[in-house]
């Protein structure tokens, strides 16, 4: 299976880590403009050595009941960091339609929206363009998403979601080899619904595109070890490899060298190395 990000072509008989370059700042310690980028720049250079396949760069937190940003804020904060990456699969993730068009015009080749589209400007900024598209579910905004999730099937509920959003996508114009889903964990789920969609992510194989997990440092993992974010490098490890063994195609990890070599193991067994 092949995926089709604007200029990069993806053989997906190894699965792909994505690595996490938040441009928030909060992400970066010290103030300035110049340092935050500069050090956002030297961040991303670091995911590459690492072995990180994409790197995936957000300009606004979408921590549950975190402060929204402007489109001007965001631009300011991610363009600088997507002109100096110009050789690099790079993702821009964002629900703003025109974050995504100016991100697209300065060389991303992916667009991660965790509202899959669901804005009709949104749709148009992806279709008018080559670039790659996640589809992400959630429930509700990241104000009210925690507060009780109910659902009859989560993985059928999320299933049939993706695959409206696949269709919706094609009708637009794009082809399904630039398309991937991911079921959202952590967003609008209890730690039981995450359980269950990370145990049956098999399931969404029926839908005929690649699967992209995020289960980095999530709060679900917290809840299973006791450990603060700072200290679940381990459990993310875990949960990566349980995601590609259960059929994930890449994964969105902040910890790319420790996900890397975990996968060497992985992508040994499955051939690689005879
Ligand atoms: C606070 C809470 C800070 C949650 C950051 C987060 C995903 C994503 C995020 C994901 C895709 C995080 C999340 N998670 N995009 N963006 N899939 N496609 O842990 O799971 O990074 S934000």
């Amino acid at each position: 299976m092949f995926f089709h990000c604007d200029s990069f072509q993806f053989d997906l008989s190894r699965p792909l880590v994505m690595g996490i370059l938040n441009v928030t700042p909060d992400s970066f310690s010290d103030g300035g403009l110049h340092s935050q980028r500069d050090a956002a720049v030297a961040h991303a250079h670091q995911l590459i050595a690492e072995g990180a396949d994409i790197i995936d760069i957000g300009g606004e937190s979408t921590r549950p009941g975190a402060a929204p940003v402007s489109v001007q804020q965001e631009l300011d904060r991610v363009l600088p960091v997507i002109e100096k990456l110009q050789d690099f699969p790079v993702s821009i993730d964002t629900f703003k339609p025109e974050v995504m068009t100016a991100a697209i015009a300065t060389g991303v080749c992916m667009v991660n929206d965790i509202n899959a589209l669901l804005d009709a400007d949104a749709m148009k900024a992806v279709a008018n363009s080559c670039v790659a598209v996640c589809l992400m579910h959630k429930r509700g905004n990241p104000q009210t998403m925690q507060m009780q999730p109910e659902y009859q099937d989560v993985v059928s509920e999320v299933c049939e979601f993706l695959h409206a959003r696949i269709l919706a996508a094609e009708s637009a114009g794009i082809a399904r080899s630039r398309i991937v889903i991911d079921p959202g964990f952590g967003f609008g789920k209890t730690l039981v619904h995450n359980l269950a969609l990370l145990r049956e992510l098999e399931k969404f194989k029926q839908l005929g595109v690649p699967i992209l997990a995020g289960l980095s440092r999530k709060s679900m993992l917290g809840t299973l070890t006791g450990q603060d974010a700072a200290h679940r490098l381990s459990a993310s490890v875990a949960a990566a490899l349980i995601a590609v063994q259960r059929g994930a195609n890449i994964v969105r990890v902040h910890d790319v060298k420790a996900t890397v070599d975990a996968l060497k193991i992985w992508n040994a067994i499955n051939g690689e190395i005879q």
